[in-house]
């Protein structure tokens, strides 16, 4: 288990929803340490890790990374860290992903901000986005949104029979949907 008492949100929503998007705005306002699962799992790439093609192959092809290479990521950010509040953005993506981390780590989430948004409006941002990632193409796009559907939502299903789902529409502008994240914050105690 993590030896360090800390706190975690987990921000879950579809490809392009706009987590990474929101987690900055949030990382300003309350002082939680932004983790992008997706973001270390680039990084680990660029590196040149060991793992890092097979990341990259899966990346390209919108599948789920095997747990134990996330988990280990997340884990280390979080150990080297001084902060005891972190986001964890884009994970847990599966139920394995879940409850592997949950048995690795000894971390249950305080809740979960789920960003609610339809297929179309995700898709048009993530061809817009232009930032060079290896995904944002229709084809892999595709393949992402069939990946969420079958194994990432039914983990927010399993947060939200529990009680800890918080879910946010957003669809709406950017500003408009910091104003929803607030008030889940400010209800928390934040
Ligand atoms: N934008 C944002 N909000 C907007 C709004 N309200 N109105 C209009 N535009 C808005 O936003 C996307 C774009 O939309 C941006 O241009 C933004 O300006 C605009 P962003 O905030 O980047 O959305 P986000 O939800 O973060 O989208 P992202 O593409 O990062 O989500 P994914 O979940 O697809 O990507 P992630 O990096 O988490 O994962 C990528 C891949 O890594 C996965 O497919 C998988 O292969 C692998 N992975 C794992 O295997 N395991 C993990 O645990 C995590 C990732
Ligand atoms: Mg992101």
């Amino acid at each position: 288990h993590t030896n360090k008492n800390v706190k975690v949100v987990f921000v879950l929503g579809g490809p392009g929803s706009g987590k990474g998007t929101q987690c900055a705005n949030i990382v300003q306002h309350f002082g939680y340490t932004h983790l992008s699962a997706g973001d270390l799992l680039r990084e680990e790439i660029k590196s040149g890790s060991e793992n890092g093609t097979m990341i990259q192959n899966m990346i390209k092809e919108g599948k789920i990374v095997p747990s134990e290479v996330t988990i280990k990521l997340l884990q280390r950010a979080i150990e080297e860290n001084g902060n005891d509040k972190f986001l964890i953005d884009g994970f847990p993506r599966n139920e394995e992903n879940r409850a592997a981390f949950e048995s690795v780590t000894g971390i249950e989430p305080e809740f979960v901000l789920f960003f609610d948004c339809s297929e179309e409006e995700m898709e048009k941002r993530l061809l817009n986005r232009n930032q060079g990632r290896e995904d944002d193409n229709i084809e892999t796009i595709r393949k992402r949104f069939k990946v969420y559907m079958e194994s990432s939502l039914p983990v927010i299903e399993y947060y939200n029979s529990k009680g800890k789902a918080r879910k946010i529409d957003a669809a709406k502008p950017i500003e408009e949907v910091f104003e929803e994240v607030k008030k889940v914050f400010a209800s928390t105690g934040d």
